[in-house]
């Protein structure tokens, strides 16, 4: 299978872009940067907020067969920045896969689309949303838009509402929260052969005994997490943030720290 991997060079793209690879997919990184040293496999060099730059991409390389899209910053920063970088980028990506009959999207979605839900034992893919940032609003919205193309065009788009992606944990709420490397490649892997997902929103966490997160969504699409951060838990020290880590989602993106104005 044909992958077009965007933010191909950053931290979640390095390593799904290697761990495809590994698994014999037909990998073509996009991003704003050349290709790592040691990259395996196609490349891009552009903005995949450029309409243009992107159909340059879909020309560069036919016959992909999918679209892993991982670009885009990673936490808050204006409205304007956040909606170019989540929204417009989904929608160019969604534009030039109409136009190539490309008929999968996975996309790096995030917990902060519903980051200011009430912390419960089971939050579901049926979540309503509920943002906590900025950065959350333009997720949302993103997610919007694959919903539309899903019902207009017919494709399939997966909406991972990835939680913290590191290494190892590094805070008690990352004891649930954690999605591991290698899990975040069998998540992306499941994402692009789940026969006919049509329109489906995935947790993106390991299997982490403390998780609060629906793990069902996942399991559907054939999602079989192999790491658990309970095994860090010895290592994690306690913060003085914890409890207000604890009560929401999004974590720290609910507190003032993160309020600013919307124009
Ligand atoms: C995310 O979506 C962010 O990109 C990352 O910076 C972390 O905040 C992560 O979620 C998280 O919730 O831990």
């Amino acid at each position: 299978m044909k992958v077009l991997v965007t933010g191909a060079a950053g931290s979640i793209g390095t390593v799904v872009c290697t761990g495809l690879s590994d698994r014999s997919y037909d990998v073509v990184g996009l991003d704003r940067t050349p290709p790592p040293h040691g990259f395996e496999g196609g490349w891009f060099t552009g903005d995949c907020a450029d309409p243009d730059a992107v159909r340059t991409a879909f020309s560069d390389h036919p016959g992909l067969d999918a679209v892993v899209h991982l670009a885009g910053y990673p936490g808050e920063t204006s409205l304007p920045e956040e909606i170019e970088s989540h929204v417009y980028t989904t929608a160019a990506l969604l534009d030039t896969m109409q136009e190539h009959g490309v008929g999968r999207i996975v996309y790096a979605s995030s917990n902060h689309a519903v980051g200011r839900t009430p912390r419960e034992d089971s939050i579901g893919a049926d979540a309503l949303p509920r943002p906590d940032t900025y950065y959350g609003v333009a997720k949302v919205a993103a997610e919007a838009l694959l919903r539309l193309f899903v019902d207009r065009h017919g494709i399939d788009a997966i909406a991972l509402r990835i939680g913290s992606f590191q290494a190892q944990p590094e805070s008690v709420r990352q004891l649930s929260t954690w999605l591991s490397h290698d899990d975040a490649v069998r998540l992306v892997d499941a994402s692009l052969t789940a026969p006919d997902p049509g329109y489906a929103v995935v947790y993106g966490i390991s299997n982490n005994t403390r998780a609060w997160w629906d793990r069902a969504p996942g399991r559907a699409i054939g999602y079989d997490p192999q790491d658990d951060a309970e095994s860090f838990a010895d290592s994690v020290p306690a913060s003085d943030d914890d409890e207000i880590e604890n009560a929401f989602v999004g974590g720290p993106f609910v507190t003032e720290r993160f309020y600013r104005p919307a124009r």
